[in-house]
């Protein structure tokens, strides 16, 4: 059986349902006379705050984070992944991480997770197709184990590999993409505190549709840079090789921060549709960065993001 080891109580992380009731009610007229009068229950619910880098925006279901997933090693429709994946083994799960670090090695799931502090770290996600949810992640800093593995100061680039097991991801079976699907990020971007590596989506380990047992979450960039399933983390000097980049790099670009102001060649990015049952779906202007311009403009000053896109 799969275990899902965290470092927070249960009540830290809680169904979206109660969630969403606590903070209408924390933020409501007298919350706070009533949150004192629940006691216990809404003490844990303050334990729940989300972390600084949370943002404020509704969260997406759950059957919408589920159901409507792109993970090609499982098929090319939004609904393949959630009737495919489940016949991916997750445990065990080691991840390699090689390359230019201190401790390299294969790393046990549980070795990785465990003596880490798991935040909730609600997102945007906005998918270079124009589309866009917001998701409750529980993850932790990437930063965190690049300092626990000890990174060398050559290194300058993280490169990203997800599994390749062909008889469990019929994806895989086809060459719609050269496998394994690999990602990367510069160094200084892995090492942002926004970036995390994911063990799960509310208070659930990981749906396996959503990248089990863990996945990289970059939330200024499209969605195809948050690899999914990752089994190779490795330190590099050199620019690494991307799956989409390399496929099309007029149209997927190495960095591919989600920006209004450049155009995919095929379609308009200033704008997208957030997924969302019935009258919560709807258009909604793009924001620089996906709104966090903020915390990382500063790592593209001087670049032109039009040749860098
Ligand atoms: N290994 C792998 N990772 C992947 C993908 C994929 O096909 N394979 N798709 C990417 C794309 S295009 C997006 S939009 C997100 C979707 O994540 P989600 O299904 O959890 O919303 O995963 C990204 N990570
Ligand atoms: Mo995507």
């Amino acid at each position: 059986m799969f275990r899902f080891k965290t470092n927070l109580k249960p009540s830290d992380v809680t169904p979206k349902a109660a969630w969403l009731n606590r903070r209408a009610l924390m933020t409501g007229a007298g919350g706070a006379a009533l949150a004192g009068m629940l006691g216990g229950t809404a003490r844990a619910g303050l334990d729940a705050v989300p972390s600084r880098y949370s943002t404020a925006a509704e969260p997406n279901s759950l059957d919408d984070i589920t159901q409507y997933n792109n993970f090609y090693e499982f098929g090319t429709r939004k609904t393949d992944p959630a009737r495919h994946a489940h016949a991916l083994t997750t445990d065990p799960w080691q991840v390699t991480i090689d390359g230019l670090v201190d401790k390299p090695g294969a790393y046990d799931f549980d070795d990785l997770t465990s003596g880490v502090t798991l935040e909730q770290r609600i997102y945007r996600f906005r998918c270079v197709e124009a589309w866009s949810m917001v998701i409750p992640w529980v993850g932790f800093q990437l930063s965190d184990l690049l300092d626990r593995v000890g990174v060398l100061p050559e290194a300058r680039y993280v490169a990203f590999e997800t599994l390749v097991r062909p008889e469990e991801m019929p994806g895989q079976r086809t060459r719609i993409l050269d496998w394994p699907y690999t990602e990367g990020l510069r160094l200084d971007e892995a090492r942002h505190p926004l970036t995390i590596l994911a063990t799960g989506i509310y208070d659930e380990p990981m749906p396996k549709q959503n990248g089990a047992p863990i996945r990289l979450v970059v939330p200024w960039k499209y969605g195809f840079k948050s690899i999914k399933s990752i089994v190779r983390i490795s330190l590099t000097r050199d620019e690494p090789p991307c799956t989409w980049n390399l496929l099309a790099p007029n149209e997927y670009g190495f960095y591919s921060n989600v920006n209004p102001n450049v155009d995919h060649p095929r379609w308009s990015q200033a704008s997208e549709r957030r997924i969302g049952g019935g009258l919560l779906s709807s258009r909604q202007p793009t924001l620089m960065f996906n709104g966090y311009a903020d915390e990382v403009a500063h790592l593209y000053a001087g670049m032109d993001l039009t040749k860098h896109f």
